[in-house]
């Protein structure tokens, strides 16, 4: 696709008539004018399919049609009309599609039969579904130890599929479990157990229509939880104060028209959502938390000076929470000179959040990956608990801690075992259940799977679903370890980079999509899933399957399990793929939250899995819910170089993770291009560059390897001081592995130290030779 490269200021707001335009091209661009916008009416229905786009839940899952301009975008990209073949693969051999860019590779449609490479003409050739499963088994059983395996799961997933898969990988005998959330959401599941005692949110969706206030910090609905601007729309519109941390000036936080709202639609009207946007420091999050807390507790101080009523709700902390004093005695020591120097905001503009904060008798505090996605991105976490702790907003309703889920099923897949640390519950689950034990050690993470390929240990890579290799930090490096593997299996609905980086033995098993029809031999199947905020409901397809030689998740996965354990499998695998009702019991046996659970999701908008924290029940050691004291300010190492600049890494507008919807970013004004970095006019002057100026990241790390990214185009942009922006995945090459936050092993992709330098080269066409693709040597 040729799009016109162009940096323009969009001044319209977010969503309306652009939204439904953009809609329609992505039908347009894949084919399925008319029988799309059919899929779409399906969509997120009772008797529907739930969106494969985010994991932001929907009104009851009764309302009527719910529409969404990314949602969209996402389900024309999996009910394309485009195919990729065998005769695609026997035309382009796997070195040449190395070097096609990963939106040509996703244009190339969706998967149409089972592949396997053949080194001799170094081409993916067709292979049966049992030889496929065969090879897997025979791989698998070679292994020394099955800990020489690793197991990748990506948040699309069903519980179903998912479940079956940790079965399955359980009784081979590993834990290694790396999955999308290690690089998401980890800092949650690790930091508010830590602090509440359950690794979710605590609000409901109806929450929102209670709330006086609502805090967003590091999150970006308006591209990556569309829906979710409704409930922020309507939340403006009743007089809730939304107020906003973030680097950008999103547009959707600043303003929006909302494609249901037949006024704004007719009148080019608009609602502004945030009453406050503050453009906080890449990393600066906790010193906004801090002083917003030492506000409140100054505030406090005064009003017990003063005899007037308590702003801290003195009853809650004392009946609830643990660890009160040491907070205070931080916060009382930390410096509002400290506070505004790491957070680029002044004390007044914090003050006035507080006071928002404080006014309000419910808030909200919802966050995203700019919380996250940092070195101490589980105490950074642990602060917004320690906010909502502080005035008892948790489990009242109004109130609570909203952490913004990524994949439309990544909660779910962890609710179902993806783990790789099993607790002593899923273990005794499994055994009851099934007769076997599953192992207890450990299991490798992202970052441990990427670690035991660099020493060569790991041999096998299997995933269900994402691009692996392309959503890790340092991939330059370390697909040259991917490599080296002996098998890599990629279970999936679209070609990507990942399958062209693969191992001396590699798979695509294609299979098939959320919109699509899955009959099993008990009949017609429906899947289900976990949205963001604990709900489970159903979800069935009404499409042809894209291609006949499809099979669902959970079949895939039970043909390779069977395979590889043979007929003393202690799981019935072609029984429970019969009928996914069975697949449900099963989960009902190792996990008694489920309980009644097939009976649960035949109820229009299926069930909530109760969160012990929203009833106000502490599952922590101390039994209380606990504030936790971050030391200092930083959230990342102060580089040693004072001319390094944070980068952060965020989507477009028109990305779904690694899977490009196009090259623009339209909020952002950027057209036709993604090779952009975005920094401030002082940050530029300082460094006598300009607006357009061909400039070479350099990653600012001590450990000798030199990461580089060069050519990229420098867009003018009102950042804070100190950082500047890009895409992702394009600069993951800058992320060093070993930077991320120890506790959750989650990258620090939202604060690489970076050095900015003109351009050696110059040359804009050099660009993608070393910075989007990477070359095939392996195979060359
Ligand atoms: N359309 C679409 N939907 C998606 C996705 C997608 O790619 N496309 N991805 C899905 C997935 S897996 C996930 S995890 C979610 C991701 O959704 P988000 O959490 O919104 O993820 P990002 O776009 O990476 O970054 C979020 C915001 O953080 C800001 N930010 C960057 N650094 C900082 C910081 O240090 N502090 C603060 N306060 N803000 C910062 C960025 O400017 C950006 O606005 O969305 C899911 N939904
Ligand atoms: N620098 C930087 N890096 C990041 C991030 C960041 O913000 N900055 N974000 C991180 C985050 S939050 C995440 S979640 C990861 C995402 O990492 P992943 O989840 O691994 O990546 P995706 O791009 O979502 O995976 C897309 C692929 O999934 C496959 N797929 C789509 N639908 C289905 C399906 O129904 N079934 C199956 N089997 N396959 C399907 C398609 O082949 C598609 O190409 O990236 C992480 N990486
Ligand atoms: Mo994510």
């Amino acid at each position: 696709m040729s799009e016109k490269k162009v940096i323009r200021i969009y001044s319209e707001p977010a969503g309306g008539w652009g939204a439904l335009k953009a809609t329609g091209e992505a039908l347009k661009i894949q084919g399925i004018a008319v029988s799309g916008a059919q899929t779409l009416l399906h969509m997120n229905q009772p008797q529907g399919f739930d969106c494969p786009g985010c994991a932001w839940p929907d009104p009851k899952h009764t309302s009527s049609f719910e529409f969404c301009e990314n949602g969209a975008k996402a389900v024309a990209w999996e009910a394309t009309a485009m195919r990729c073949t065998p005769e695609f693969f026997a035309k382009h051999s796997v070195s040449e599609l190395a070097a096609w860019n990963d939106y040509d590779l996703e244009m190339a449609g969706r998967l149409t039969h089972p592949m396997v490479y053949d080194a001799a003409s170094d081409r993916y050739v067709p292979i049966e579904w049992d030889d496929a499963f065969a090879l897997v088994g025979r791989h698998l059983n070679a292994l020394d130890h099955p800990d020489q395996a690793d197991f990748y799961t990506s948040g699309r997933a069903s519980n179903e599929a998912a479940f079956l898969y940790q079965l399955f990988v359980r009784e081979f005998g590993t834990n290694n479990f790396p999955d999308c959330s290690n690089m998401c959401h980890e800092a949650t599941s690790v930091g508010l157990p830590q602090s509440i005692g359950v690794g979710k949110g605590t609000v409901l969706l109806e929450d929102f229509e209670h709330a006086d206030a609502i805090f967003i910090f590091g999150q970006n609905p308006g591209t990556n939880s569309p829906r979710m601007m409704s409930d922020l729309h309507s939340a403006a519109r009743r007089g809730a104060k939304i107020v906003s941390f973030n680097p950008f000036r999103e547009r959707a936080l600043e303003r929006f028209a909302s494609p249901q709202n037949p006024v704004e639609m007719a009148t080019l009207g608009f609602t502004n959502i945030s009453s406050f946007l503050y453009q906080v420091r890449v990393g600066g999050d906790v010193a906004v938390l801090k002083g917003m807390m030492k506000a409140i507790v100054e505030a406090d101080d005064a009003a017990i000076a003063a005899d007037q009523p308590r702003v801290l709700d003195v009853e809650f902390i004392e009946g609830h929470t643990h660890g009160i004093d040491a907070l205070l005695a931080d916060l009382r020591t930390t410096r509002w000179d400290a506070i505004e120097r790491t957070s680029g905001l002044t004390r007044d503009e914090i003050c006035n959040a507080a006071n928002i904060y404080m006014r309000a008798k419910n808030a909200i505090l919802v966050y995203g990956m700019g919380i996250t996605q940092h070195h101490r991105g589980t105490e950074n976490v642990q602060q917004i608990a320690n906010l909502a702790l502080l005035r008892g907003n948790v489990g009242r309703p109004g109130a609570g801690i909203c952490p913004v889920r990524g994949h439309s099923n990544v909660q779910g897949n962890r609710t179902v075992g993806i783990t790789e640390k099993p607790n002593a519950q899923l273990i005794a689950g499994i055994e009851r259940a099934f007769g076997f034990t599953p192992p207890s050690k450990h299991g490798n993470d992202v970052v441990a799977t990427l670690d035991s390929m660099t020493r060569g240990e790991a041999k096998v890579f299997m995933a269900l679903g994402g691009n692996f290799a392309a959503a890790i930090p340092d991939w330059a490096r370390l697909q040259n370890d991917i490599r080296e593997l002996d098998l890599t299996v990629h279970i999936a609905t679209k070609l990507n980079r990942s399958h062209l980086v693969h191992g001396k033995a590699a798979l695509i098993l294609p299979c098939l999509g959320r919109t699509e029809i899955d009959i099993q031999a008990d009949g017609p199947q429906s899947i289900t899933v976990e949205d963001s905020m604990s709900m489970v409901h159903a979800s069935a397809g009404r499409n042809e399957p894209a291609s006949p030689f499809l099979m669902s998740e959970p079949a895939i996965v039970a043909g390779i399990a069977r395979a590889t354990l043979g007929e003393t499998s202690r799981v019935p695998w072609e029984h429970l793929v019969a009928s996914y009702d069975r697949i449900r019991d099963a989960i009902e046996i190792v996990f008694p939250i489920f309980q009644a659970y097939n009976a649960r999701i035949r109820v229009p908008g299926g069930f909530h899995l109760t969160s012990s924290a929203r009833e106000r029940v502490w599952d922590t050691k101390t039994g209380r819910a606990n504030f936790l004291v971050f030391d200092g300010l930083d959230e990342n190492p102060v580089p040693d170089d004072p001319d390094a600049l944070a980068l952060t890494t965020m989507r477009s507008h028109d990305q779904y993770n690694t899977t490009l919807y196009s090259h623009s970013d339209r909020y952002r004004g950027v057209f036709g291009q993604r090779d952009v970095v975005f920094m401030n006019a002082r940050e530029l002057k300082k460094r006598n560059l300009h607006a357009g100026d061909r400039v070479d990241l350099f990653a600012v790390a001590n450990d000798g390897i030199e990461r580089v990214i060069r050519n990229f185009k420098i867009v003018e942009y009102a950042l804070p001081d100190g950082c500047c922006g890009a895409y992702y995945p394009e600069v993951n090459p800058l992320v060093p592995l070993h930077a991320f936050d120890p506790q959750s092993r989650t990258p620090a992709y939202k604060s690489v130290p970076v050095k900015i330098v003109p351009s050696a080269t110059g040359d804009e066409s050099a660009l993608h030779a070393t910075a989007v693709q990477t070359g095939h040597e392996h195979h060359a």
